[in-house]
């Protein structure tokens, strides 16, 4: 049975299938934990790594598609009502997972996931089998300014209300995003919520700087990795922060 689960989150294309591999390679390399993952992605093609559990063995996106004569959207959403009726066969899988620490990659569409009842339905079950811990990917390719990037930042808490697990977040693609708001951000909130202050008018200037003060006194820390899931740069700093993060509800030795 695993000790701990790691949910990785994110926009549609933000990384999160290439972050779920790099992550677990890093984890089994570096920290000698035993890594298994999950594919909760019914529309995904091909994946990086091997996994312990693919819904795809369960029904694809284009399956219900052509059975229940859907559109990619409408299929994505009976999908995420099918994931959610099999959370007990999930559980018993899960459980059954012989490696330390397991990694699941979640659907494209992570609105549907997140915001729909599979999300909350899935992390409830998954916290009965270990501390569960989710990243939530910035994507600095598509947010490249700072009201946008604490939008986006805003989400991950967001999404911890709504799953009730701890949400990191992290900016992701630092290998070819070196905007500014991206080293900004890997300073700390707090430099961010300065920079607003500094650079933002109107109603944004009054908004944003209290949107990031709700961040800093409730996600789980303050400071904010930039990895690249292409050249592994910053996965030792996002696995600290998941690490003191499951510290706080679990113990892995
Ligand atoms: N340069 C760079 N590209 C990345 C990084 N992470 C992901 N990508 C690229 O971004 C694209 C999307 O990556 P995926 O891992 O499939 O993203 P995803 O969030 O799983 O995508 P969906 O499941 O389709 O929403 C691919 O072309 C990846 O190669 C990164 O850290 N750096
Ligand atoms: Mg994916």
């Amino acid at each position: 049975m695993p000790a701990m689960i790691v949910v990785v989150m994110g926009p549609a294309g933000s990384g999160k299938t290439t972050l779920t591999a790099s992550l677990g390679k890093w984890i089994e390399e570096n920290q000698g934990y035993s890594v298994g993952y999950i594919n909760l992605d019914p529309g995904a093609e091909t994946l990086p790594y091997k996994p312990d559990f693919d819904v795809r063995d369960w029904f694809t996106v284009e399956d219900i598609m052509v059975k229940e004569g859907l559109g990619p959207n409408g299929a994505m959403i009976r999908a995420s009502e099918l994931l959610a009726e099999r959370r007990s066969e999930l559980r018993r899988i899960v459980r059954n997972i012989r490696k330390e620490v397991v990694i699941v990659d979640t659907p494209g569409q992570s609105e549907i996931f997140i915001f729909r009842p599979a999300g909350p339905a899935i992390t409830s079950t998954l916290r009965w089998i270990a501390p569960t811990i989710g990243v939530y990917l910035v994507d600095p390719t598509i947010t490249p300014i700072i009201s946008e990037a604490t939008t986006s930042l805003l989400m991950g808490l967001i999404i911890q209300l709504r799953l009730d697990i701890p949400v990191v977040p992290a900016v992701t693609k630092a290998d070819i995003v070196r905007v500014e708001f991206g080293e900004t951000l890997a300073i700390g909130l707090e430099k961010v919520r300065d920079l607003a202050l500094k650079e933002l008018g109107g109603a944004l200037k009054e908004i944003i700087p209290r949107l990031i003060d709700l961040m800093i006194e409730y996600l789980p820390s303050v400071r904010l990795v930039t990895i690249s899931a292409k050249t592994g740069e910053g996965l030792e700093e996002l696995y600290q922060l998941i690490y003191e993060t499951y510290c706080s509800c679990g113990d892995l030795t």
